[in-house]
């Protein structure tokens, strides 16, 4: 009913003869939505085709072999696009936002080496590992390092950051990702993806780049300019994930804020199976789950027929902000 009660209101504000006027943007070049969007309930952002080129896919690596990882990360500032046009001064693990989606099994040794490439202290907080945070979580002077090493025990997946105060910059500046943690029984077979919900507080731009760069005030008052998947808004939207319809799905889904609540929901869909965090008894049949700030769940499903299915945040102006996505399902068989 509540779709329905959206699509009304499209359909009256497009009917209603005034030409959509475009918002007045803000500082950072956001905007409320300019034009009634797709025909389709959650229509939030332009769906594209699948063919077109996507920069960065949600797919989860493959389930790892080895039970020893040698991982190496350079905290780095690299330009960062939440949007087609507008660029982040981003602090990023390796280069990218999120950082690098990692994957070990529970059990195995995960060597971890950080390398601060910057030119402020940076830090590393897997909440993967139990481990003293005064000796594995210290700030990382510029040009130096720091290795620890953790086993995992609780399969799930999992947030990492940067730990470094004010922890809520670091994060928002870009400095996150996901470790995922099998069991050591393999999960049954799956498209997996995975997930990474956060937020973006735009500055005004500023140089010749139009670079923004972060809003403390923002930040404090929990109201970001933009909130993605995966780093930029909307791209699943722009660039719909391909999956099979009536196959099993398992969505890897971390929520690194700092501030906003992830509300996931699969329109059209109900989650067979949610695992909190990854461990423990799954709760069945859900329609909507909140993903805690810094915290995370795997979605089992599946999507019942051929159709785009969009997946947001189910706090709407979330949604709008960019944290919306959407899975094309083709037939299993031909
Ligand atoms: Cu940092």
């Amino acid at each position: 009913m509540r779709h329905l009660t959206l699509a009304a209101m499209l359909v009256a504000v497009a009917a209603c003869g005034t030409p959509a006027k475009q918002p007045e943007s803000t500082a950072a070049g956001t905007a409320a939505p300019l034009k009634i969007p797709a025909e389709m309930s959650h229509g939030e952002a332009p769906i594209g085709a699948v063919t077109t080129k996507l920069d960065r896919a949600a797919d989860a690596p493959p389930r790892s072999t080895s039970h020893r990882h040698l991982i190496r990360m350079t905290t780095v500032a690299v330009h960062h696009e939440v949007t087609p046009g507008v660029i982040y001064d981003a602090w990023t693990f390796d280069s990218i936002v999120p950082g690098p989606i990692m994957r070990a099994t529970v059990g195995d040794t995960i060597e971890f080496t950080l390398v601060n490439g910057a030119d402020m202290p940076h830090s590393m907080d897997f909440h993967a590992a139990e481990i003293a945070p005064d000796r594995a979580y210290r700030n990382v002077m510029p040009k130096d390092s720091i290795q620890f090493r953790f086993v995992p025990r609780v399969p799930g997946v999992f947030m990492y950051h940067c730990g470094t105060a004010p922890v809520a910059a670091h994060i928002s500046n870009g400095m996150y990702g996901a470790l995922i943690i099998d069991p050591v029984v393999p999960r049954p077979p799956a498209q997996e993806f995975v997930l990474v919900q956060s937020e973006f507080y735009m500055g005004a731009a500023q140089g010749r780049d139009s670079l923004h760069s972060l809003d403390w005030q923002k930040v404090l008052n929990a109201s970001p300019d933009y909130v993605t998947f995966n780093g930029v808004a909307s791209r699943y939207a722009t660039h719909p994930i391909p999956v099979k319809a009536g196959l099993p799905l398992r969505l890897y889904v971390v929520n690194a804020g700092p501030n906003r609540i992830s509300s996931f929901h699969v329109v059209g869909a109900i989650f067979d199976k949610i695992i909190v965090d990854g461990f423990g008894p799954p709760l069945l049949g859900v329609q909507t789950y909140n993903v805690p700030v810094g915290g995370g769940a795997i979605f089992e499903l599946h999507l019942a027929e051929k159709g785009m299915y969009p997946f947001v945040t189910h706090a709407f102006a979330d949604a709008t902000k960019g944290a919306v996505g959407i899975f094309q399902a083709s037939p299993a068989r031909p």
